[in-house]
């Protein structure tokens, strides 16, 4: 199923005399405030989120899954999928495989699929948390931290495929994220697991072609309990650095513990010049993988008042972060909650970008704090939404994404095309 522009545009022209009215009020706002609501527009509208093949089928729980129905079959109705949540939106212009979920078996007529939806590939992921068929040694105790070098080898292995995919589709990246620990105390010697999972990653950073980068990512806990191998952005920021340039630390907005200061992270990780991705998702208590900026939209923020301060003022020259959802729950049509994340993301991009940078520091060199708050809150609390809006009328998508995907039944169209009992893979 493809939506015809004109589709979109009849559901706009509706909606058209509200959005002139709010969108000219806050235009005038910002233009009071020094701001240039074009100068905004283009900067949401370069901002492109990659969305993550595994996130369009409905996700599951270790006790159970739901699905819904019209799940994509194959890697072309996922780049499908991708193509009409990016006509919708405007801002989802790249997929994230994942290897071996989504390995493409005609690399040629994958590319042009994904061109015809004007979508580029971005980071790959590899998987060395799962045993597959046919596969010869388990990561049951572990991949590249293994104590038996035949399962390492493997794992090694297994990346460089994953990059010889990405490389043929144009992928730039590696995004490696590794489920290696351990549950039980003694079970697992940290100094060798860590020096192994090290030893691994040069191999695989050595597999890279020149131009790509290594992101490594880093979880506290889960799947296992007791122990990760690489368990914050410290111990990341340890293998990137050892690793090389082209190593960095990838950030996922749930793999921390509780109230972890995450954007403090992001600004130390920035000003190292080694903040290579994010993953972006909202949660409660863990890796939740809720909508993003269902629970705290505040925090996300904060974080992109940092992301916007490290692009706009950088001295180390960090390179522009690949920007990722990682998320896929259970009770939303997956395709309403990838909107609804992109959305919130834009958002709190754009609200980053309208904060008074010199008053901000002004008031921290003078230890204001109250004035501080008043600068961050005042670019949180004002309503950025039509902005967006306009950002994505100016691009030809829709003036409100998931309203135009109810009206347009998109749903139900694809439980028609496809069925109501396919089920994506993925987790
Ligand atoms: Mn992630």
């Amino acid at each position: 199923m493809r939506i015809d522009k004109n589709q979109i545009n009849t559901i706009n022209n509706r909606a058209l005399p509200d959005h002139r009215e709010s969108f000219e009020y806050l235009s005038n706002k910002l233009t009071t405030k020094g701001l240039e609501p074009e100068h905004l527009i283009q900067k949401i509208q370069d901002f492109q989120i990659a969305i993550p093949s595994w996130a369009l089928g409905t996700g599951g729980t270790r006790f159970g899954r739901f699905p819904g129905g019209g799940e994509p079959r194959s890697l072309e109705e996922k780049i499908d999928d991708v193509g009409l949540l990016h006509a919708l939106n405007a801002g989802s212009g790249a997929i994230s495989l994942h290897i071996p979920w989504d390995i493409p078996e005609d690399i040629g007529a994958v590319k042009a699929h994904a061109a015809s939806h004007n979508l580029l590939f971005d980071a790959v992921n590899s998987n060395t948390f799962q045993d597959q068929e046919e596969q010869e040694h388990s990561y049951k105790f572990g991949s590249l931290c293994h104590t038996d070098s035949k399962v390492r080898q493997q794992a090694i292995d297994h990346n460089l495929e994953v990059i010889k995919y990405g490389d043929q589709l144009g992928s730039k990246a590696l995004t490696v994220w590794l489920a290696d620990g351990s549950s039980f105390p003694g079970q697992m010697n940290f100094r060798k697991a860590l020096q192994r999972t090290l030893d691994s990653l040069k191999e695989i950073y050595q597999g890279m072609p020149a131009d790509w980068k290594m992101f490594v990512e880093y979880k506290p806990y889960e799947p296992y309990f007791y122990h990760t191998v690489i368990q914050d952005w410290g111990t990341s920021h340890l293998l990137a650095s050892q690793l090389g340039d082209r190593a960095f630390t990838l950030v996922d907005l749930g793999h921390h513990l509780p109230n972890t200061n995450i954007e403090q992270i992001v600004a130390t990780l920035m000003m190292q010049g080694k903040l290579g991705g994010f993953h972006f998702n909202d949660s409660k208590f863990g890796d939740d993988d809720l909508t993003v900026g269902a629970m705290k939209p505040y925090q996300l923020f904060l974080i992109f008042n940092e992301l916007v301060e490290g692009m706009e003022d950088n001295a180390s020259k960090n390179p522009a972060p690949a920007w990722m959802i990682d998320a896929s729950h259970n009770l939303k049509d997956p395709m309403e909650d990838l909107l609804q994340s992109v959305e919130a993301i834009q958002l709190a991009y754009a609200q980053a970008l309208t904060v008074d940078r010199n008053a901000l520091e002004n008031a921290r060199e003078s230890n204001d704090a109250v004035l501080a708050q008043e600068i961050l809150q005042n670019a949180f609390r004002t309503d950025l939404r039509p902005l967006i809006a306009e950002a994505r009328l100016q691009a030809n998508a829709a003036l409100s994404p998931v309203e135009v995907y109810r009206e347009l039944s998109v749903r139900k169209q694809l439980v028609k095309e496809r069925g109501a009992k396919t089920l994506a893979t993925g987790l």
